[in-house]
Protein backbone atom coordinates (compact mmCIF):
# COMPACT_ATOMS: atom_id res chain seq x y z
CA UNK A 1 0.00 0.00 0.00
CA UNK A 2 2.28 2.48 0.99
CA UNK A 3 4.17 1.39 -2.02
CA UNK A 4 1.60 2.07 -4.45
CA UNK A 5 1.03 5.92 -2.83
CA UNK A 6 5.22 6.57 -3.30
CA UNK A 7 4.74 5.48 -6.84
CA UNK A 8 1.94 7.97 -7.41
CA UNK A 9 4.01 10.78 -5.55
CA UNK A 10 6.71 9.60 -8.09
CA UNK A 11 4.50 9.79 -10.70
CA UNK A 12 3.03 13.40 -9.92
CA UNK A 13 6.24 14.87 -8.73
CA UNK A 14 7.90 13.72 -12.36
CA UNK A 15 5.18 14.90 -14.19
CA UNK A 16 7.06 17.65 -16.23
CA UNK A 17 10.35 15.97 -16.91
CA UNK A 18 8.74 14.02 -19.68
CA UNK A 19 7.39 17.11 -21.23
CA UNK A 20 9.64 18.05 -23.99
CA UNK A 21 10.22 21.39 -25.07
CA UNK A 22 10.72 22.02 -29.08
CA UNK A 23 12.44 25.28 -30.95
CA UNK A 24 11.45 26.00 -34.56
CA UNK A 25 13.38 28.75 -35.78
CA UNK A 26 12.15 31.99 -37.31
CA UNK A 27 14.55 32.79 -40.52
CA UNK A 28 15.28 35.14 -43.15
CA UNK A 29 18.05 33.84 -45.87
CA UNK A 30 18.16 35.86 -49.01
CA UNK A 31 20.39 33.77 -50.66
CA UNK A 32 18.57 30.45 -50.73
CA UNK A 33 15.88 29.14 -52.62
CA UNK A 34 13.33 29.48 -49.47
CA UNK A 35 14.26 32.77 -48.37
CA UNK A 36 11.27 33.10 -45.50
CA UNK A 37 10.63 29.99 -43.29
CA UNK A 38 10.26 28.08 -40.47
CA UNK A 39 12.80 25.46 -39.29
CA UNK A 40 11.63 22.71 -38.97
CA UNK A 41 8.66 23.02 -41.14
CA UNK A 42 6.99 19.56 -39.99
CA UNK A 43 7.51 18.77 -36.56
CA UNK A 44 5.14 15.93 -34.47
CA UNK A 45 5.24 16.56 -30.50
CA UNK A 46 3.40 15.33 -27.79
CA UNK A 47 0.65 16.34 -25.67
CA UNK A 48 2.00 18.26 -22.87
CA UNK A 49 5.24 19.44 -24.81
CA UNK A 50 6.56 23.41 -25.13
CA UNK A 51 7.13 24.57 -28.69
CA UNK A 52 9.35 27.60 -29.11
CA UNK A 53 9.53 29.98 -31.83
CA UNK A 54 13.12 31.77 -32.24
CA UNK A 55 14.20 34.59 -34.79
CA UNK A 56 16.78 33.32 -36.12
CA UNK A 57 18.28 36.93 -37.17
CA UNK A 58 17.14 40.68 -37.02
CA UNK A 59 14.19 40.66 -39.16
CA UNK A 60 10.42 41.00 -38.42
CA UNK A 61 8.20 37.66 -37.97
CA UNK A 62 5.79 36.71 -36.10
CA UNK A 63 3.18 33.11 -35.57
CA UNK A 64 -0.03 32.92 -36.30
CA UNK A 65 -1.78 29.29 -35.82
CA UNK A 66 -5.00 29.04 -38.82
CA UNK A 67 -5.81 25.98 -38.27
CA UNK A 68 -6.32 23.72 -35.09
CA UNK A 69 -7.94 20.85 -33.73
CA UNK A 70 -11.91 21.48 -32.44
CA UNK A 71 -11.29 21.96 -28.90
CA UNK A 72 -8.43 24.68 -29.27
CA UNK A 73 -10.77 27.68 -27.53
CA UNK A 74 -8.09 30.44 -27.61
CA UNK A 75 -6.34 32.03 -30.80
CA UNK A 76 -2.82 31.02 -30.65
CA UNK A 77 -0.69 33.42 -32.09
CA UNK A 78 2.99 35.50 -30.82
CA UNK A 79 3.98 38.39 -30.82
CA UNK A 80 5.39 40.62 -34.04
CA UNK A 81 9.45 40.37 -33.29
CA UNK A 82 12.37 41.79 -35.08
CA UNK A 83 15.13 40.84 -32.64
CA UNK A 84 17.62 37.86 -33.24
CA UNK A 85 16.96 35.44 -30.30
CA UNK A 86 13.45 37.08 -29.30
CA UNK A 87 11.11 34.11 -28.54
CA UNK A 88 8.03 32.77 -27.98
CA UNK A 89 6.77 29.98 -26.41
CA UNK A 90 3.28 27.90 -26.49
CA UNK A 91 1.91 24.82 -24.61
CA UNK A 92 -0.02 22.17 -26.62
CA UNK A 93 -2.55 20.91 -24.55
CA UNK A 94 -5.15 19.46 -27.07
CA UNK A 95 -4.25 16.66 -29.58
CA UNK A 96 -4.40 17.01 -33.35
CA UNK A 97 -3.19 18.99 -36.54
CA UNK A 98 -1.95 22.50 -36.35
CA UNK A 99 -1.19 24.75 -39.56
CA UNK A 100 0.64 27.89 -38.68
CA UNK A 101 2.02 31.03 -40.69
CA UNK A 102 4.22 34.05 -40.53
CA UNK A 103 1.25 36.81 -41.08
CA UNK A 104 4.21 38.60 -43.03
CA UNK A 105 5.95 36.06 -44.71
CA UNK A 106 2.66 33.82 -45.62
CA UNK A 107 2.32 34.44 -49.25
CA UNK A 108 6.33 33.54 -49.79
CA UNK A 109 5.80 30.29 -48.02
CA UNK A 110 6.79 30.85 -44.35
CA UNK A 111 3.94 27.81 -43.20
CA UNK A 112 4.30 25.24 -41.17
CA UNK A 113 2.58 22.16 -39.29
CA UNK A 114 2.53 21.14 -36.11
CA UNK A 115 1.16 17.51 -35.06
CA UNK A 116 0.21 17.24 -31.44
CA UNK A 117 0.19 13.38 -30.42
CA UNK A 118 -1.51 12.21 -33.73
CA UNK A 119 -3.33 14.39 -36.43
CA UNK A 120 -6.62 15.14 -36.57
CA UNK A 121 -8.98 13.12 -38.80
CA UNK A 122 -10.76 15.05 -41.37
CA UNK A 123 -13.53 17.29 -40.39
CA UNK A 124 -11.83 17.53 -36.72
CA UNK A 125 -9.89 21.24 -37.35
CA UNK A 126 -11.44 24.33 -37.61
CA UNK A 127 -10.22 27.75 -38.89
CA UNK A 128 -8.76 30.49 -36.30
CA UNK A 129 -8.23 33.06 -39.54
CA UNK A 130 -7.64 36.70 -38.65
CA UNK A 131 -8.13 37.57 -41.92
CA UNK A 132 -11.74 36.56 -41.26
CA UNK A 133 -11.82 38.29 -37.72
CA UNK A 134 -10.77 41.62 -39.37
CA UNK A 135 -13.40 41.07 -42.43
CA UNK A 136 -15.64 40.71 -40.14
CA UNK A 137 -15.27 43.89 -38.70
CA UNK A 138 -15.11 45.79 -41.90
CA UNK A 139 -18.55 44.39 -42.68
CA UNK A 140 -19.76 45.49 -39.66
CA UNK A 141 -18.79 48.75 -40.08
CA UNK A 142 -19.85 49.26 -43.72
CA UNK A 143 -17.02 51.99 -44.78
CA UNK A 144 -14.77 51.97 -47.20
CA UNK A 145 -11.12 50.91 -46.04
CA UNK A 146 -9.32 54.19 -45.36
CA UNK A 147 -12.95 55.36 -43.43
CA UNK A 148 -12.73 52.42 -41.85
CA UNK A 149 -9.00 52.59 -40.81
CA UNK A 150 -9.85 56.29 -39.77
CA UNK A 151 -12.52 54.95 -37.87
CA UNK A 152 -11.12 52.20 -35.67
CA UNK A 153 -7.93 54.57 -34.60
CA UNK A 154 -10.09 57.17 -33.54
CA UNK A 155 -12.19 54.83 -30.79
CA UNK A 156 -11.14 51.59 -31.87
CA UNK A 157 -13.54 47.95 -30.48
CA UNK A 158 -13.18 47.64 -26.72
CA UNK A 159 -12.79 44.25 -24.97
CA UNK A 160 -12.67 43.46 -21.05
CA UNK A 161 -10.72 40.52 -19.29
CA UNK A 162 -8.55 39.66 -16.78
CA UNK A 163 -4.71 40.14 -17.11
CA UNK A 164 -2.47 36.64 -16.76
CA UNK A 165 0.61 38.52 -17.25
CA UNK A 166 2.53 42.17 -17.92
CA UNK A 167 5.96 41.85 -19.73
CA UNK A 168 6.52 45.53 -19.35
CA UNK A 169 10.16 45.32 -21.18
CA UNK A 170 8.67 43.30 -24.03
CA UNK A 171 5.70 45.49 -24.78
CA UNK A 172 3.22 42.71 -23.88
CA UNK A 173 0.52 41.73 -22.11
CA UNK A 174 -1.59 38.58 -21.94
CA UNK A 175 -5.70 38.41 -21.69
CA UNK A 176 -7.98 36.47 -21.12
CA UNK A 177 -10.64 38.64 -22.42
CA UNK A 178 -14.72 38.11 -23.17
CA UNK A 179 -16.09 37.86 -26.25
CA UNK A 180 -15.06 40.78 -28.31
CA UNK A 181 -18.60 41.76 -30.50
CA UNK A 182 -17.24 44.59 -32.49
CA UNK A 183 -14.80 42.01 -34.19
CA UNK A 184 -16.41 39.33 -34.02
CA UNK A 185 -13.92 37.12 -31.50
CA UNK A 186 -15.18 34.70 -29.06
CA UNK A 187 -13.35 35.09 -26.09
CA UNK A 188 -9.85 33.79 -26.32
CA UNK A 189 -6.32 33.94 -24.27
CA UNK A 190 -3.91 35.98 -26.04
CA UNK A 191 -0.86 38.25 -25.83
CA UNK A 192 -1.40 41.37 -26.95
CA UNK A 193 1.63 44.16 -27.89
CA UNK A 194 1.55 47.59 -26.42
CA UNK A 195 1.39 50.41 -28.99
CA UNK A 196 4.01 52.73 -28.47
CA UNK A 197 3.62 55.02 -24.98
CA UNK A 198 0.67 52.67 -23.59
CA UNK A 199 1.30 52.89 -19.88
CA UNK A 200 1.13 49.39 -17.59
CA UNK A 201 3.15 50.37 -14.88
CA UNK A 202 -0.03 50.37 -12.06
CA UNK A 203 -1.04 46.75 -13.62
CA UNK A 204 -0.55 43.56 -12.24
CA UNK A 205 -1.68 39.76 -13.34
CA UNK A 206 -5.23 39.23 -11.26
CA UNK A 207 -6.33 42.58 -12.32
CA UNK A 208 -9.90 43.15 -14.28
CA UNK A 209 -9.42 45.26 -16.91
CA UNK A 210 -11.02 47.06 -19.98
CA UNK A 211 -9.17 47.75 -23.07
CA UNK A 212 -9.26 49.71 -26.87
CA UNK A 213 -7.93 47.57 -29.67
CA UNK A 214 -6.50 48.98 -32.94
CA UNK A 215 -5.44 46.81 -36.37
CA UNK A 216 -2.31 47.98 -38.31
CA UNK A 217 -1.78 48.09 -41.41
CA UNK A 218 -0.76 44.42 -42.03
CA UNK A 219 -4.14 43.53 -39.45
CA UNK A 220 -1.92 42.58 -36.36
CA UNK A 221 -4.01 44.18 -33.12
CA UNK A 222 -2.47 46.10 -30.02
CA UNK A 223 -3.94 47.64 -27.50
CA UNK A 224 -3.76 51.60 -27.48
CA UNK A 225 -5.18 52.37 -23.97
CA UNK A 226 -5.94 49.62 -20.75
CA UNK A 227 -7.34 50.73 -17.32
CA UNK A 228 -7.73 48.69 -14.56
CA UNK A 229 -11.61 48.06 -13.65
CA UNK A 230 -12.82 49.27 -10.80
CU1 LIG B 1 8.17 36.06 -41.33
Amino acid sequence: MKKHLLIAALILLSGPAWAKDYTIQQITDPASGKPYRFEPKRLTIQLGDTVTFVNAQDDLHDVMFVSVPKGVTEMIMGPQQEKTGQSWSYKFTVPGTYQFHCHAHEKLGMAGTLIVGAPSLPGQVQKMDHHKLTAAQESHTGQNTSHTGASVAAAGPEGEGTLNSVDAARHIVNITHKPIKALGWPGMRMDFPLAEGVDVAGLKAGDSVTFTLKADAEENYAITAIRKNN
